[in-house]
């Protein structure tokens, strides 16, 4: 039967090894959000939202690779359309949490995002062509990083003294630049590296949600469980 999993099948292992990780990093964000304090809850709550939603669509997105062979693009999008904004949310509760944000930063955040995104479906679905998608989206991209490094949300919070956000913010800032580089790497691999790569381009975004949703959870869970051990 095609709809089975093969040995060989390495990009198709990688999509079950993440689909069943995502599972399993929901229940304990859910679990522990319950032992943190009031004001970190919701952070780690909306970490394990963030590896609900990719679980599901890890579910589908295994089902079409393993059965076609073919990028699963609209499942991607759609959850990256859901995740990625809950990411950028995280920023701005971790903010809130010590009273630092505001309504500016949610929605720069929001759109550097949209505009992000947008630009890399368009260009990986054949809308427009590839390496416009690239540039759109990388222009996104390099909006949100100056927010967090440079914008008001980083003056945010270099201005306030709480250390167990500063330390968070600061990891999040680590991971939406060092993390979040894997992506464009694997859409010019797959994309503008001369044809479509989509063993690569799977694998390689594959890893990078593994990285950024579950490594970015544990960082939210480890700043909430350092900051409530000292309240
Ligand atoms: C959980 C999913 C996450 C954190 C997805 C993040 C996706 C990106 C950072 C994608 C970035 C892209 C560019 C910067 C340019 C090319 C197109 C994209 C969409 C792959």
């Amino acid at each position: 039967m095609d709809y089975m999993l093969k040995p060989e099948d390495f990009v198709g292992v990688t999509f079950w090894i993440i689909s069943v990780s995502m599972v399993a990093s929901t229940a304990f964000f859910f679990l522990e959000a319950n032992s943190v304090s009031k004001q970190w809850a919701t952070s780690v709550r909306v970490a394990g939202l963030v590896t609900l939603i990719a679980a599901v669509h890890y579910y589908y997105m295994r089902d079409v690779w393993v059965s076609t062979g073919e990028s699963p693009t609209v499942y991607r999008y759609i959850d990256w359309l859901l995740t990625v904004p809950l990411q950028m949310i995280e920023f701005y509760l971790i903010l809130a949490a010590v009273g630092a944000a505001t309504a500016g930063i949610f929605w720069r955040l929001l759109i550097g995002t949209i505009i992000m995104l947008v630009g890399g479906f368009m260009g990986e679905a054949g809308y427009i062509n590839a390496t416009v998608g690239f540039i759109v989206g990388m222009a996104g991209w390099i909006y949100i990083l100056y927010e967090v490094f440079a914008g008001e949300a980083a003056q945010a919070s270099a201005s306030s003294n709480s250390e167990g956000m500063k330390s968070a913010f600061n990891a999040l800032k680590w991971i939406v630049s060092i993390g979040w580089s894997i992506y464009p790497i694997g859409y010019f691999l797959g994309y503008l590296g001369g044809g479509a790569d989509p063993e690569t381009l799977n694998w390689v975004y594959n890893l990078a949600d593994y990285i950024n949703k579950i490594a970015f959870g544990v960082i939210i869970w480890a700043a909430a469980k350092a900051d409530s051990a000292k309240a």
